[in-house]
C-alpha cells in the first residue's frame, strides 16, 4: 500500500527550515503532497503579500526530489476536501500548529513536526531590511 503525506504552508523565502519539515514528512511516508497557499491566501493570514508569488513558490516546492505533487490552497477552511481529494494518509505540520489540526484525525493521522529553531521567513525579511545589508 502507498502511503501518501500531505501538509500545508506559504514556504516564502524558502529557507532550510522548510527544507527540513518537507524531508521529514516525505520519509513518513512514499508520496509527499504539499498545498502552497495562494497569494491572496497569504494576504489575509499574515496581512501582507508574499515576497515570492505564488507561481514560483509553486515552482520551488515542486523542484524538491521529495515532493511528488504541488497544489495551491484557496482557502484555510478546505482542508478536509483537500485531504480527500488527494487520498492522503497522514497530515504534516510543523508543532507551531500543534493541536490546531486535531480534527482530522478521523479522517487520517495527524502528525505534528518540531520546527527548526532560529530561523523563519520573518526573521530573513527583518535581517535584509538591516541598513549593513543594503
Ligand atoms: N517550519 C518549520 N521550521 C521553521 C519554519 C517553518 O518546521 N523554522 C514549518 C512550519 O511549521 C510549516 C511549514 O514549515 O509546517 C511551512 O511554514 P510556513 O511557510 O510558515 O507556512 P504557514 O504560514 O505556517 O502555513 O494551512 C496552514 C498554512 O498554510 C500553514
Amino acid at each position: 500500500m502507498t502511503i501518501k503525506v500531505i501538509t500545508f504552508g506559504t514556504f516564502d523565502v524558502f529557507h532550510v527550515g522548510h527544507v527540513n519539515l518537507l524531508q521529514r514528512a516525505a520519509k513518513l511516508g512514499d508520496e509527499l503532497i504539499v498545498g502552497v497557499s495562494s497569494d491572496p491566501l497569504n494576504r489575509q493570514k499574515k496581512g501582507r503579500a508574499p515576497v515570492y508569488s505564488q507561481q514560483d513558490r509553486l515552482r520551488i516546492i515542486a523542484a524538491m526530489s521529495d515532493v511528488t505533487r504541488v497544489f495551491v490552497e484557496d482557502c484555510l477552511t478546505l482542508k478536509r476536501r483537500y485531504i480527500k481529494e488527494h487520498g492522503a494518509d497522514i497530515l504534516v505540520m510543523g508543532d507551531d500548529w500543534r493541536g490546531k489540526f486535531d480534527e482530522f484525525n478521523d479522517i487520517c493521522e495527524v502528525i505534528y513536526l518540531p520546527r527548526t529553531p532560529s530561523i523563519s521567513t520573518t526573521e530573513i525579511i527583518e535581517v535584509v531590511r538591516q541598513p549593513e545589508f543594503c
